[in-house]
């Protein structure tokens, strides 16, 4: 009997190795997901008092910012009962577009219809989310979190149009 084999039982050092080639595998499925995929978690990014949306500069006029013509865009949506504000985005194919979206009063739902865009709208909370639309069309989002009576009617539209033809936001 080796000093090895007592340390170990053979069959737990055989439990213990498919163990790891499993957790081994897992995040190499992890880093598939998040590098080459792009799979991403909305993450809450800051902090935000929903009764003062309309004196902060950034949510007094929510809607399409262009950081780098073509290229890069950031939104600012709000979700109050029932709608979103602006009820309309408008943005180029091929650019990466970030989403930040927070709620002027309960708790609302923002998801994009055929995108893996999708976060819970907490208020008080921003939730971060981007996206490249890669092909032009409309994108319809809607609120997934029952809200009360006009829930059903809450959404609204991204128009992802081709680069030539993009004039600007709204
Ligand atoms: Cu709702």
């Amino acid at each position: 009997m080796t000093a090895h084999s007592t340390l170990i039982d053979r069959h737990e050092r055989r439990w213990i190795l498919i163990s790891a080639a499993l957790l081994a595998s897992f995040a190499v499925l992890i880093g598939i997901a998040g590098f080459a995929l792009g799979v991403q978690v909305p993450t809450l990014d800051r902090r935000v008092d929903p009764k003062k949306l309309n004196e902060d500069p950034m949510w007094s006029k929510p809607g399409v910012r262009e950081l780098v013509p073509g290229r890069k865009y950031e939104v600012y949506l709000i979700a109050q009962t029932w709608q979103f504000v602006p009820r309309e985005i408008v943005v180029p194919a091929g650019a990466k577009v970030t989403f930040y979206v927070t709620s002027r009063d309960i708790q609302h739902g923002f998801k994009v219809l055929d995108t893996d865009l999708n976060v819970q709208v907490i208020p008080g909370y921003v939730g971060k989310l981007s996206y490249t639309f890669k092909e032009p069309g409309e994108y319809k989002f809607i609120c997934t979190e029952y809200c009360g009576l006009g829930h059903a009617a809450m959404s609204g539209v991204i128009k992802v149009v081709p680069p030539e033809e993009y004039t600007g936001s709204q």
